[in-house]
């Protein structure tokens, strides 16, 4: 959240989520190894070691006890940290142990969020850092530690082909329904010929029976 309703100075921060199948584990302080969040300057991670499992989300707060304040129900992990988030457009970084940037952002106040009391939120965490795939929260104060809420569209949207394959499952079972739709006419008209046939055969018989009376009479 680089852009508050009110001031901004130490309610800004920001959310990281581990879209890996591994551990991260976060060394914070000056320590060999230790990370950084980068806003353009190095800022260090006020911790001592902290495991952040896969799917699970953290927050790196310019002021993790205003934070806290500011989100009373959180039950997440904040980091407290020093940031100063621009509000026109800023460039930020996640700086593993060994230098490497396992996030770089860039936002654009454009995107949305730019002090209406939303946060920007990325759509899908899978894709890349494009304008396209950001977009500002659908609620106040945005998502600390949970799922962004211009994600939840997109939660919601997959289960659907799930639910798609039920109603193809159906229409599957269908195809042994019709043989029994097609065969009770077919059944029908066999009733109805050897109905025919017995009829026949009543009324041949009957002729047959007449004939004889009549020459059994002649006689
Ligand atoms: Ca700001
Ligand atoms: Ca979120």
């Amino acid at each position: 959240m680089y852009n508050l309703e009110g001031k901004d100075n130490l309610h800004e921060w920001v959310e990281i989520y581990n879209r890996g199948k591994e551990d991260i584990i976060l060394l914070g302080g000056h320590s060999p190894g230790s990370w950084r969040f980068n806003d353009g300057k190095n800022h260090l991670l006020n911790i001592e070691a902290l495991t952040i499992s896969p799917g699970q989300y953290f927050i790196l707060a310019d002021d993790a006890q205003t934070f806290l304040a500011d989100h009373p129900g959180f039950k997440g992990v904040v980091i407290d940290t020093v940031m100063s988030l621009k509000n026109t457009s800023e460039t930020l970084k996640l700086i593993d142990g060994e230098g490497k940037e396992v996030e770089n952002v860039t936002y654009q106040n454009s995107w949305g969020g730019n002090g209406n009391g939303k946060s920007l939120e990325k759509i899908d965490v899978n894709k890349n850092n494009e304008a396209s795939n950001w977009k500002e929260s659908l609620v106040l104060g945005g998502t600390p530690g949970s799922l962004n809420s211009v994600s939840v569209q997109l939660a919601s949207i997959e289960p659907e082909p799930k639910q798609e394959i039920s109603p193809e499952v159906k229409s599957e079972s269908t195809p042994q329904d019709s043989p029994n739709i097609v065969s009770s006419p077919v059944r029908e008209a066999k009733q109805i010929l050897s109905l025919l046939i017995a009829l026949s055969i009543a009324i041949f018989s009957g002729i047959i029976i007449l004939i004889l009376k009549r020459k059994m009479k002649i006689k």
